[in-house]
Parts: structure tokens; C-alpha cells; sequence
């Protein structure tokens, strides 16, 4: 690569984008007007919004990126990433005659469902954006710690942003925090092209996206213009041309775009007709050179693209803003409406004659280009992209002791346990300890990590000392950042939350190192960042969710932070497996069980719902037995009786509530059980899974039950249950199902509001009172 000339590389490049722009629009085609269509539903595809990245995104691939940079690339240019990779042999015919069918190359690219190598999945704008920038946090954090192999180089994070992005909040909430963090490495790549999904973007927002950039310490590098244009504005009077496009608003320039060489002549004679030189440049050009001219930005000049990226060298986080056209090179160019627009049988047939590709050949890497294979073919073997093989790492897990240190108060919340071991995990040095890193959104000291934080610091690039400290203000919390520090302090914003436990939780595969990532967070304020961790779970990445605190029980914080679905969207969501302990034994069970389970092939993150409630801790040692059960999702806290016709069930921090109402029903109803659970979602996926085993081995021989069918197995066939949680019924009405016994759900179905223990459990019937009024409905 590097004794190659550049005139033969560009013209290499050239060849090569112009094959990636066709593969992308085939793909796209194929998919909707080729391959059957069994359900006459619309496949879709975006090959406007995948031509304005051909160039940049072929100069990347190609020439510029090296094996340790890592890419998101804008969800809608699915189809020009997955050419590339069908160029360098990562992806399949197979897979793109398959695009957006069952598995097929996906809509957009997805680290988990596609085979060619995606470093960051993408999807919902704006987030695979702040992913590049987390994950710049997370690569230096292992590479300041030499937790990543010596030999690791520093690689660039490589955003290719579309510029409708740029409205989502998120990025400018990560931007601000990256700001902080001092990030390092990131590349955002800006595809200007002017068009949204619904139309053309704002033009006064873009006047103020570079300083936006500046203001936070980026460097701004715009591709404006071509050589072509750059040319013209040199010759006499070329000065009125540069500015009659640099004042021409978006939509005019899209709508010319699109009308072609007769529209810019039009325009131009129109306002500029009485310079010399103009007339001039239109009488040198026809229609068709005119419009070239016209469209001739720097994010469609290789060139321009090339010197752009190669002349960065050092590791200042830069925005390029790359002018560019939505649909370049096909019939739909700067069409407002194009962003779904796809060609029709007649425009395809013509595009594909000029791209010099025959019937049947649409496949063929190498069809229609002027360059011999054997050319192309070298070329690509030798992209710096892939010279190192697989860059996707598995780094190996971190052995997890059989038993976490358990603290032993007689009286405590779930709450205040977590901060205890991870107090006590962090006084040790070990492996895990040394593996673990925190992160949290401004609520570190409420969510209990003070301790931790404590012992282990705060992560920072440069050594920063507690000024408190240093002026011997006295204070419980040490607050010093270093290199060595363990804890990612964010400011508020749980998206942020998400994003970098996303990174972090990926680092085995990004970075070649395994790291534990713990989140903390207020339980409400999962929902103000559920996209993010629904995207930080969409690409199986492994963390723990602490969050606390949860539901009504928070109690004189009053309505706002009270969380009441969270226990649903524990169930929910997939790629998360959610766990709400009553007691600070159990929790000690599950964190362990968490830490491991994150970092099983088929594990997933971890979310456990916490309280402040300080809870009577009961005095026992739980079994192996009783430890697995509480993995396993419950247990009968009191047994049920033989043929038992009643049965309470609680759920984390009312199960004080449910244990004084057992108390009080077991009088009349000898036989009654309390089962206390700690995971209704393990148990519901479990149940569903041994009924789907069961479909599938019907008639055989296996019949073995899940854990809550085992458990609801000694009770009468019309037992009744009560059901308590402090959350929303519904994530415990679904026992009922499991062997048809009737329910009575108690939970939590408005907005609570703001008062003590006794008085909201009262007002919203969680009371031991109101669990007994429930089983005598139950059974009469
Ligand atoms: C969070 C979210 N909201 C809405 C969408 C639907 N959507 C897909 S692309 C798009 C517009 C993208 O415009 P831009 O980023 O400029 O990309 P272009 O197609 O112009 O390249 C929208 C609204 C989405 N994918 N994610
Ligand atoms: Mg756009």
C-alpha cells in the first residue's frame, strides 16, 4: 500500500466507490423489486441516504481506517458498510440477497445479528454517535490502567454521523461529558447532505454546529468544496460564484440538485449574469458538465476526503463536516422526499448501464470498472483495515470468588448492602476488585457508592487532588481523580448513564479486556435513558444496573421519583435480567451470581431494583440450595402446607408487610405458604422456556418443570395467591397462569405521592392489613 502512487490509488479509491455505491443501491433493489415478496408489506432501504457516504465511507474502509479503529456508522448506509465488507470478503452474496430478510444482512448493521465484523451497532440516531465517544473513555481507561495487552495501539473512534442526528439531545449531552472526560481518539464524520427523513435540514442550526464543536475544544475540519469548484473560484469572478453557494439555502441547493444542469443555469444567469466571468464558466459548460460542477462537494471528492483525514496526526478529538448530496449519482439526488425513495425498474435499468454492469453481473465484484481484478484485488488485500485478521477480541473472564463478603447488620436496606460489599470487595486487592469500575450520574453518594468511590478513586486522565481535601474542609467523601481511579463520575444524564456502561460493558470485545462495569442510578430514571439501555443491550453489552431508589417506598421524596413500571421493564427487556432482593443475604447471592453471569457467552447485564427501606434482616445461612433458588428466581419463605389453599407472594421491599400478614392468616389458614421472590422475570423466562422445550420434545420424555412450576406444585389446584410488589401489579398477575390459580394482584397502579411508610403503604393498600383483606377476598 504504501509504495503505491497516489495517482493509482486514487484512481483505485474512484473505482471503488463507484462499486459501493452500486452495491448498496442493488442490494437495496434486489431486496424490493427482485427477490419475492410474500407479505406485499414494503422492504425499504435507504439508497440516498447510502450515496452520500459512498466516498467518505470508501476512503475510510480502504485507505485510512487501521485494524484498532472502531466505527458507528450511520444506521441507513447499512448497505454501503456490508459492500465493503462483501469487497473484502467478510460478507456473503447470500447475506445481501437477503438484506432485510430473516438472516440476511440487517436494516442497519448490528454487532450481534450480522457476521461482517460491525463494531458498534446503530439504529436509533444519535446514539451509535455517543457510543464512539464512551467508548473513547473506556480506551483509555484500560490503556492508562495496562489493562489492555502492551502491544495494543490506540485506535480512533469513528462516528459517520447523518446531519438530522445532530437534533437528538444525546449527542450534545455526550458531547459536554466527553468535554469533562477530556476525550481522546474520536472522529465524527458529519455527512452534510442537508436532508432529514421528512425534508431538508435547518439552515441556521448548521451555522452554529462548528462552534458548537470549537467550543468544547474539537477540531473542526469542514469539506466544502471540490477541486472542480475550487478551480472555478479561482478563475475571474469564480469569488461570485463561492458566495452565491455559500448564501444559497439548503432548500434551494437541494431542489437545483435535484432539477440538474438546465435548474443551475437558470438560477445562475438569473443572479449573476452580470459578471463577465460567469458567463463565461456557463458558456464553458453544457448541462451535464454544469451540473457536475455544481455538485461537486468535497464530501464526494476522494481527494478531498483523503487529504482531509490523512492530514490529522495527533489525537484531537475532530468534527469533519463533509458537504455532501443526498442521492449522489442517482436519479433522486437533493429530492426532499428521497429519503425512502427508491429507484424504479426503469431508473435501476439505467443505472445500471452507467455503471458499465451487464445483465447477470450485478453480483460481480468487479464488474464495470476499468481497473483488471488482479489490481482491485491486491488493492483491497492490502487495506491497513484489515491487516491484522478479526479485530473483534474475547478477552477471558475474571474468576469470581464462590462468595461475596456479606455484611451483617441486623437491621439494613438493600440499599446500603450494595455499598457494604462493594465497600468490602474494594478493601481487598484482587482480580475482581481491580476489574470492577463504577459509574453513575451525579447520584454516586446517594446510590451508596460513596465508599467504593472512597477506597478506589476517581478516574480522570491526569492526577487532580480533592481541593476540599487540601484545604482541610472535613468531608466523608474523597473526591481525587487519577489514571488508577475506578469510577467514571457523569453529570446528570442517564442516557450518558447507558452509553458508557454500553462501552464499558463491551470492552472485552472492543479492547481485549474484560472489565465489570456497576451503573447506579435512581430507579425512575431508568426510563429517562431506556432507549440508551435498551441500545447498550441490543449489542449484548455486559454490565450491572443498580437502581435505587424504587417505588413508593422512598416514601417523603414524594411522586416524581417514584418508580412504578421499572419492575416491568425489568421483565421486558431483553438482554437484561432483572433481580429486586428483599434482603441483604440474598443480595450478596445475586451480586455474585451477577458478576459471573455477566460474562457467560450466553449471560446478559444485570438490573437490580434496590431500596432504601432499612428492613429486619433475617438470621440464617443460606444453603447452596437456597442460594440457587434465589438465583432461580424465589423461595418459600414459610412452606405451604400439603394441598395448601392460600399462598402469599411478595416481592422486595414490602415483603416485611407479607411476612405480618402470613403471620396473622396463618390462624384460620394453617396451611398457607409465603413465597418471597426475587426475580419475576427469571422465573417468567424460565416458565416460558420449559414450555417452548416441552413443544418442541412433546411425546418424548422431558417434563422437567421450571422453578416456579416447582414451586407452586404443592398448593391445592384452587389455591388463590396474593400477589405484593411495590410496582406495578402486572409483573406478578401472570402466576396465576402457571397452574391456574386465581390471583389477587396488590401493586402499585397511579402516581403515588409523598408521605411516610404507614401512610402511603395504607393509601395504596400494601399494608399487611390490606395483604389480609386481599386473602380473604381471595377465598371467599
Ligand atoms: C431515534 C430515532 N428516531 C427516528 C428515526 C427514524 N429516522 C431514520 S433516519 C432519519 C433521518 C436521518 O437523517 P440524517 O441523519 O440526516 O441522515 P440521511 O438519511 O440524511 O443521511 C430518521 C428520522 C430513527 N432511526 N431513530
Ligand atoms: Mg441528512
Amino acid at each position: 500500500m504504501t509504495s503505491m502512487a497516489p495517482v493509482q490509488r486514487l484512481k483505485l479509491l474512484r473505482e471503488l466507490e463507484r462499486k459501493v455505491l452500486w452495491l448498496s443501491a442493488w442490494t437495496i433493489h434486489h431486496a424490493n423489486h427482485i427477490r419475492p415478496n410474500r407479505d406485499g408489506l414494503k422492504v425499504g432501504g435507504h439508497q440516498a441516504s447510502c450515496a452520500s457516504l459512498a466516498t467518505v465511507m470508501t476512503a475510510l474502509y480502504f485507505a485510512v481506517l487501521k485494524p484498532e479503529d472502531r466505527v458507528a456508522v450511520k444506521p441507513h448506509a447499512s448497505p454501503v458498510f456490508h459492500a465493503i465488507q462483501y469487497l473484502f470478503g467478510h460478507q456473503t452474496q447470500g447475506k445481501l440477497e437477503c438484506f432485510r430478510g430473516l438472516g440476511g444482512a440487517q436494516s442497519y448493521p448490528s454487532r450481534t445479528k450480522d457476521v461482517d465484523d460491525v463494531d458498534f451497532s446503530t439504529g436509533s440516531v444519535g446514539l451509535g454517535v455517543a457510543m464512539t465517544l464512551f467508548s473513547s473513555i473506556v480506551q483509555d481507561y484500560v490503556r492508562l490502567k495496562k489493562l489492555a495487552p502492551a502491544e495494543r495501539r490506540p485506535g480512533r473512534m469513528v462516528a459517520l454521523v447523518g446531519d438530522a442526528e445532530l437534533d437528538e439531545g444525546n449527542v450534545f449531552e455526550a458531547l459536554l461529558e466527553g468535554w469533562k472526560h477530556d476525550v481522546r481518539n474520536l472522529w465524527w464524520v458529519i455527512d452534510y447532505n442537508r436532508q432529514s427523513l421528512d425534508g431538508v435540514v435547518n439552515d441556521r442550526l448548521f451555522g452554529r454546529i462548528g462552534e458548537m464543536f470549537e467550543l468544547v475544544g474539537w477540531r473542526v475540519v469542514t469539506l466544502k468544496y471540490g477541486k472542480l469548484l475550487e478551480t472555478a473560484f479561482a478563475q475571474p469572478d469564480g469569488e461570485q460564484l463561492r458566495q452565491w453557494i455559500d448564501a444559497c439555502p439548503n432548500s434551494l441547493y437541494s431542489a437545483l440538485v435535484f432539477k440538474g444542469g438546465a435548474g443551475w443555469r437558470e438560477a445562475l444567469t438569473r443572479d449573476l449574469n452580470q459578471y463577465p466571468g460567469i458567463r463565461r464558466i456557463l458558456e464553458q459548460h453544457d448541462d451535464q458538465a454544469l451540473h457536475r460542477l455544481m455538485t461537486n462537494l468535497a464530501g464526494h471528492d476522494m481527494q478531498a476526503v483523503l487529504d482531509a483525514f490523512e492530514s490529522i496526526d495527533d489525537d484531537r478529538p475532530t468534527c469533519f463536516i463533509a458537504y455532501t448530496i443526498k442521492g449522489q449519482g442517482l436519479p433522486f439526488a437533493g429530492h426532499k422526499d428521497n429519503h425512502s425513495g427508491l429507484m424504479t425498474l426503469d431508473q435501476m435499468a439505467g443505472f445500471r448501464k452507467g455503471m458499465d454492469i451487464e445483465d447477470g453481473q450485478e453480483w460481480q465484484k468487479f464488474a464495470g470498472l476499468t481497473a483488471t481484478s488482479t489490481e482491485l484485488e491486491a488493492f483491497i488485500a492490502e487495506a491497513p483495515f484489515n491487516a491484522e485478521g478479526r479485530r473483534r477480541t474475547e478477552a477471558p473472564a475474571v474468576a469470581i470468588p464462590p462468595a461475596l463478603p456479606k455484611p451483617n447488620d441486623k437491621k439494613a436496606s438493600t440499599q446500603e448492602g450494595f455499598g457494604k460489599i462493594l465497600n468490602a470487595i474494594a478493601a481487598k486487592d484482587s482480580e475482581l476488585a481491580r476489574r470492577i469500575v463504577t459509574t453513575s450520574p451525579d447520584v454516586s453518594v446517594s446510590t451508596n457508592l460513596g465508599a467504593w468511590i472512597n477506597r478506589r478513586g476517581l478516574f480522570g486522565h491526569t492526577e487532580a487532588e480533592d481541593v476540599f481535601r487540601e484545604l482541610k474542609v472535613v468531608s466523608a467523601q474523597l473526591w481525587r481523580k487519577t489514571p488508577r481511579g475506578q469510577h467514571v463520575e457523569l453529570g446528570i444524564a442517564e442516557n450518558n448513564l447507558f452509553i458508557q456502561l454500553a462501552a464499558l460493558g463491551l470492552s472485552h470485545q472492543l479492547f481485549d479486556t474484560r472489565l465489570l462495569p456497576v451503573g447506579t442510578l435512581y430507579d425512575p430514571f431508568i426510563a429517562r435513558g431506556l432507549d440508551a439501555l435498551n441500545y447498550a443491550c441490543y449489542q449484548d453489552a455486559r454490565f450491572m444496573v443498580v437502581a435505587t431508589p424504587s417505588g413508593i417506598t422512598l416514601a417523603p421524596e414524594g411522586g416524581a421519583h417514584q418508580s412504578i413500571h421499572t419492575p416491568l421493564i425489568g421483565i421486558g427487556q431483553p438482554g437484561l435480567l432483572s433481580y429486586e432482593p428483599a434482603f441483604v443475604d440474598e443480595l450478596a447471592v445475586l451480586m455474585r451470581f451477577g458478576l459471573e453471569h455477566m460474562q457467560q457467552p450466553k449471560g446478559s447485564s444485570i438490573y437490580l431494583r434496590l431500596s432504601t427501606r432499612s428492613l429486619p434482616q433475617p438470621e440464617r445461612t443460606l444453603s447452596a440450595e437456597q442460594q440457587a433458588d434465589i438465583v432461580s428466581g424465589g423461595y418459600w419463605y414459610a412452606e405451604p402446607g400439603s394441598d395448601a389453599d392460600v399462598a402469599i407472594v411478595a416481592l422486595g421491599a414490602v415483603t416485611p408487610e407479607a411476612i405480618a400478614a402470613h403471620e396473622s392468616i396463618v390462624r384460620d389458614f394453617a396451611g398457607a405458604g409465603l413465597l418471597v421472590l426475587t426475580s419475576p422475570d427469571r422465573l417468567h423466562g424460565d416458565w416460558l422456556a420449559a414450555q417452548r422445550q416441552r413443544g418442541r420434545t412433546a411425546g418424548i420424555v422431558d417434563r422437567q418443570p421450571s422453578p416456579i412450576e416447582s414451586l407452586l406444585a404443592p398448593l391445592s389446584r384452587d389455591a388463590r395467591l396474593v400477589t405484593v410488589l411495590d410496582g406495578h401489579p402486572l409483573a406478578l398477575s401472570w402466576l396465576g397462569s402457571v397452574r391456574g390459580h386465581r390471583v389477587v394482584p396488590l401493586g402499585i397502579e397511579s402516581f403515588g405521592q409523598s408521605g411516610d411508610i404507614p401512610d402511603l403503604y395504607r393509601t395504596y393498600r400494601l399494608d399487611a392489613a390490606a395483604i389480609v383483606d386481599a386473602v380473604a377476598r381471595a377465598i371467599s
